[in-house]
């Protein structure tokens, strides 16, 4: 595959990296993404309406299992070379902040260290009910034994707010990088889908890697079309490549 050598330039010269994945990344390990079709029992509902307080509310039982679902099938899932590029990557840049907006928990497993879960994870918990603490969760039944309550997924959903925390380093590294990622997300849910923007408007350079189109292609600097876990590695032999010729021939 080649890129534009000025873009590889830039890449192999960038003090600070920030790299935002979604759903899309994960794809190429098997795991559905939120725009593809649910499967059994909640084939009938639109993500955004499960991933609700109120789904929960109306049947805790319901969206556990939808959420025990997709827990079984990350723990099956293995990283993928898209996930490997970005764990690479991190060890690369002087400076690098992965932000994901998947819950599945394959970027730690990738060995990626220098990041936040801007939506959460789903192999954690949280009392619905109470916020009671974790040590007296009972997992296997979806109860909180310290008040009796559900137990919920220790994920963001629709109409909450983000961890100011993740979403504060989120924003603070997208308002100062050289280089903005926007990779395998559609680009459509906020506040997630208004951190590029943050890195454009000072000045970063942002590239786009989605399998289809989305609102961002057409503004991003450069947009790559087609799969993560393709055109990482590829993109990160060209910085290696970049480097040998540099260090082969000397400054440009
Ligand atoms: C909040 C955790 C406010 C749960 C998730 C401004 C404008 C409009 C709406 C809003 C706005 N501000 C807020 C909103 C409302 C809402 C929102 O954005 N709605 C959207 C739908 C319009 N945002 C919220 O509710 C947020 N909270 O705003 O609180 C607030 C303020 C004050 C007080 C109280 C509250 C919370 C948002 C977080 C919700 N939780 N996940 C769970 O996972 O169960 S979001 C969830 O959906 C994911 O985490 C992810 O963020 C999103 C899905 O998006 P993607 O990851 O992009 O996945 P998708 O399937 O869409 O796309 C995949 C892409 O990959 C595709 O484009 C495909 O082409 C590509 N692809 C596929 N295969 C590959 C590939 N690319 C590369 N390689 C491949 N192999």
């Amino acid at each position: 595959m080649n890129f534009p050598s000025s873009l590889v330039t830039s890449l192999r010269d960038a003090q600070r990296i920030v790299a935002l994945t979604g759903a899309g990344i994960s794809a190429e390990s098997g795991l559905s993404t939120f725009r593809d079709a649910q499967t059994g029992l909640w084939s009938k509902f639109k993500p955004e309406q499960l991933a609700t307080a109120e789904a929960f509310q109306r049947d805790p039982k319901f969206v556990q299992d939808w959420y025990a679902l997709r827990r079984e099938q990350a723990l099956k899932a293995e990283p993928n070379a898209g996930h490997l590029a970005l764990a690479e990557m991190e060890k690369r840049a002087p400076e690098f902040l992965l932000v994901t907006q998947n819950v599945d928990g394959l970027h730690a497993r990738a060995g990626s260290n220098r990041m936040v879960e801007l939506h959460g994870n789903i192999h954690r918990f949280r009392c619905f009910e109470n916020d009671c603490a974790s040590e007296n969760f009972d997992i296997e039944n979806g109860r909180c034994r310290s008040c009796g309550g559900n137990l919920r997924p220790d994920v963001v959903w629709f109409g909450e707010m983000l961890p100011t925390d993740a979403l504060g380093k989120a924003i603070d590294a997208a308002e100062e990088c050289d280089v903005f990622f926007s990779i395998g997300t559609s680009s459509v849910v906020y506040p997630a889908a208004d951190l590029w923007r943050r890195a454009k408007e000072r000045g970063a350079i942002v590239i786009e890697i989605n399998k289809d189109p989305t609102p961002l292609t057409s503004l991003a600097d450069y947009s790559f079309l087609g799969k993560s876990g393709e055109i990482l590695p590829a993109l990160i032999d060209a910085i290696r490549n970049k480097n040998k010729v540099h260090e082969t021939s000397g400054p440009e």
